[in-house]
């Protein structure tokens, strides 16, 4: 072992350097390109850190095509144009079945036949042209107008994934373009993101900009920093090639990144099988697609079908519907949650993205809608992605200046911001909007769990004045519910029935449908098996309230603050329309007694709610909130404070593998 490295470091330096190049430019390929390393990275950096050493006492040896040479072009204060050997072309679009199924039609009408097409992601990129000659990276340039692009050969060598050589290919001229797109990795975009936040800047909006942005540095150091990725997907000339899928093959035997999800298909309904596949995995890629391309696979093929204007007749772009749209702002209007918080909803011209009409975006207080400059008739970009909620990604001209309401736009009640919050807060505790949110949240599901009692049939409660508070319910009458809007007989019958059935509810959930601010179904069922029965909680001090494991002060203040108040009230009446909740009973002894647990982010196998139902069983806590009296925290995937707190706390921190072993013989 000791006398081979002997003989490296002895070997003539030109021959090492050699030697060194070609392992770094296949780790590099296997890394970058393939996503299968086969060294780790500090017996790569080793290898690099030699060869840059060699280079520097043999500064002869330097070649430009060298691993070490990604940076150090020369840094342009502008980009040179550059003019493309050929166009770079755009593709025509489709949005639906129908223009899919025509463009088939004419496809098969003009060469007669069948045929086959080769169908590849539509990369949300940044369209570029790498341009080799005798096998050496020269010019990289974007797209530009399709004829005249940017020179960015410098940023772009520092890509890992493009090659700056390649070896010969058949049938290859000495001179020729590989296109593709380059794109930011989801994951490292959100890795700069954070970075970002923690230097206290601003986030970057999306990665397809950010990408461009990172391209466009006049530092190509910068654009090296970013973990930029490129998918390359054309041959210009082909070459050997006779067809599109031989060129993404002959690519990738070149040494470029292709995309693996390539795949060619027999007649149009494959293709919209592959487009609908993808609208349905979109998400579950490092990267963001906006839709499929689909080409006529065969070059001969192709050249009968020629061009329409600068678009190919033989290529179409089937699209996802875009999930980013811009639209303006024509109200911002306040809605009042049932603690009074008063939450700004801009309303905005209805607007596609993703695939559904948005009206309205949440901007969580005034501070958020200030931050991010919104007002009345701002241009806003709104962006929504799978299930996730729709939200202002930017303001075109942002503004500050936007002021929560002085008085509740529901009862015209005082509205407060109470410090240390920064929420305004209605303090009428009569405001019609409070009154609904409150009897939804007693009926809603981890609370009392009245199935079938939703806003619309509260709204009618509530105006009719037969529902002042939840404890009316109890004594709504059949006459009463039949006059409901959407009840019959039965139905009427039926809503009863389950109000009567709900009459005897866990402590837990009892405490939790009351709606004490702050108080969340974690809390409540921690008050519950502390306190065991509510006269216990109702005639409780502060300071016992607040010697709850994970109850802060803040907490405590409210829970006490509430019993004082109305809530005491509220209690008493809901007790005399014969609401019983269950004592609970003294927490069992069980493998996890005198345990506290904190569940954060999400868990695969089960929700929140069953993992803290099943830590109860087995005699443990669960708390809402990590302290240093937490015994574990368990993180899945999203897990943000709680679990940086707990790693502060230098506390025991579980994935959810390691919880369901850490359960599993209890
Ligand atoms: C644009 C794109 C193409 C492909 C992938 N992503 C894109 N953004 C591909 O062909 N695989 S082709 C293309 C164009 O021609 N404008």
């Amino acid at each position: 072992m000791t006398k081979k490295k002997k003989t490296a470091k002895v070997a003539e330096p030109s021959a090492r350097a050699q030697e060194l190049r070609e392992q770094i430019r296949h780790h590099e390929h296997a890394y970058y390109v393939l996503d299968l390393p086969e060294i780790s990275d500090a017996e790569f950096d080793a290898l690099f850190l030699e060869l840059r050493r060699l280079e520097e006492e043999n500064p002869k040896l330097i070649t430009a095509d060298s691993p070490t040479q990604r940076v150090g072009g020369e840094a342009s204060e502008q980009f040179a144009k550059v003019r493309h050997r050929s166009p770079m072309l755009s593709l025509q679009n489709a949005f639906d079945e129908d223009e899919i199924r025509a463009f088939d039609r004419r496809v098969r009408g003009a060469i007669g036949g069948d045929v086959h097409y080769c169908a590849e992601l539509k990369i949300d990129g940044l369209a570029i042209s790498l341009t080799y000659e005798h096998g050496r990276l020269i010019r990289a340039a974007t797209r530009g107008d399709g004829t005249v692009g940017e020179d960015v050969t410098a940023n772009v060598r520092t890509i890992r994934s493009v090659p700056l050589s390649v070896e010969p290919v058949a049938g290859l001229p000495d001179v020729f373009e590989v296109r593709g797109e380059v794109y930011f990795p989801i994951a490292a975009f959100e890795r700069l993101n954070a970075e970002m936040e923690a230097q206290g800047k601003a986030r970057y909006v999306n990665p397809r900009n950010t990408a461009a942005g990172s391209v466009r540095q006049i530092d190509p150091t910068v654009t090296g920093s970013r973990d930029l990725q490129t998918f390359m997907y054309t041959l210009d000339p082909g070459g050997p090639c006779r067809s599109q899928w031989d060129v993404l093959t002959t690519l990738a035997k070149m040494g470029f990144r292709v995309n693996k999800h390539r795949r060619r298909l027999t007649g149009i309904d494959e293709v919209l099988e592959y487009h609908a596949e993808w609208q349905r995995k979109r998400h579950e890629l490092d990267h963001e697609i906006d839709g499929v391309v689909i080409k006529v696979d065969r070059f001969d093929q192709q050249l009968e079908l020629g061009f329409v204007a600068r678009s190919p007749r033989w290529a179409i772009a089937f699209k996802y519907a875009p999930e980013e749209a811009e639209t303006e702002v024509e109200e911002i209007a306040c809605y009042v949650g049932r603690t009074g918080v008063l939450t700004p909803v801009a309303h905005l011209k209805p607007v596609i993205v993703g695939g559904v009409t948005v009206r309205n975006v949440t901007t969580h207080n005034e501070d958020q809608v200030n931050e991010k400059g919104v007002y009345v008739g701002a241009r806003v970009v709104i962006h929504r992605a799978g299930d996730v909620i729709p939200e202002i990604v930017s303001v075109k001209e942002p503004k500050q200046g936007w002021r929560m309401p002085a008085k509740c736009p529901v009862c015209g009640g005082e509205v407060v911001r109470e410090e240390p919050y920064i929420a305004h807060r209605c303090i009428n505790p009569f405001c019609a909007a409070q009154r609904l949110e409150r009897v939804r949240h007693f009926a809603s599901r981890g609370a009392m769990n009245i199935d079938g009692l939703g806003y619309a049939t509260i709204n009618q409660l509530i105006e009719r004045k037969w529902v002042v508070d939840p404890s009316d319910l109890f004594r709504l009458t059949k006459e009463q519910v039949v006059q409901l809007e959407g009840f019959a007989d039965k139905s009427a019958q039926k809503l009863l029935t389950r109000i009567a059935d709900s009459q005897r509810p866990p402590l837990g959930r009892f405490l939790y449908s009351l709606g004490i601010p702050q108080v969340g179904e974690a809390t409540a069922e921690l008050l519950a098996a502390e306190f065991g029965t509510i006269d216990a909680l109702r005639s409780a001090t502060l300071e016992q309230i607040d010697a709850v494991e994970s109850v802060g002060s803040n907490m405590a203040n409210e829970v006490r603050m509430y019993f004082e108040g109305h809530g005491g009230e509220l209690v008493g009446r809901l007790i005399e329309a014969g609401v019983l909740p269950q004592a609970m009973e003294a927490p069992g002894d069980g493998p996890f007694t005198g345990k506290t647990f904190v569940f954060t982010g999400t868990l695969e196998t089960m929700g929140r709610p069953d993992a803290e139902a099943l830590i109860r069983g087995l005699g443990g806590k669960a708390a809402s909130s990590v302290s240093a009296k937490t015994d574990y925290v368990v993180a899945g995937p999203g897990a943000g404070s709680k679990l940086e707190k707990a790693q502060k706390l230098k506390l025991n921190i579980l994935d959810e593998q390691q919880f369901l072993e850490l359960i599993r013989d209890k």
